[in-house]
């Protein structure tokens, strides 16, 4: 009886490494989309608990300068969803470039981009 509970736990713990590291699940606005000028906030979210002191996100316009000045906190009903608050983008592409770092310590980074219509 004891045994049998000891391997189930070991099994268990060997599994869960698997799924230990952030991956971006959805975005909004969503990858490749087109949105209007008043977007206010961009929300990343991921598959891991994320720490967000040690995660960051830059938007860059279409003349690669950086226009987010302001830090990502976490989404107050999901840790898993890192929001940070835009200044208003200029018309074009927009270049999002993330780095974070799960609640488990391992870093990951990824991009992707958005289009502003006018
Ligand atoms: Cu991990």
């Amino acid at each position: 009886m004891r045994r049998g509970a000891l391997i189930g736990l070991v099994m268990l713990t060997q599994a869960s490494p698997i799924f230990a590291h952030a991956f971006l699940e959805r975005a909004s606005p969503p990858v490749g989309s087109e949105v209007g000028a008043s977007l206010s906030e961009l929300s990343l979210t991921f598959s891991e608990g994320i720490e967000p002191l040690f995660s960051t996100i830059a938007v860059h316009d279409a003349n690669d300068a950086i226009i987010t000045t302001a830090k990502p906190h976490l989404s107050a009903d999901n840790n898993q969803r890192l929001v940070v608050e835009l200044p208003k983008l200029p018309p074009g592409v927009s270049t999002v470039i993330w780095h974070v770092t799960s609640v488990d310590t391992h870093k990951t980074e990824g991009r992707f981009q958005f289009t502003i219509v006018p």
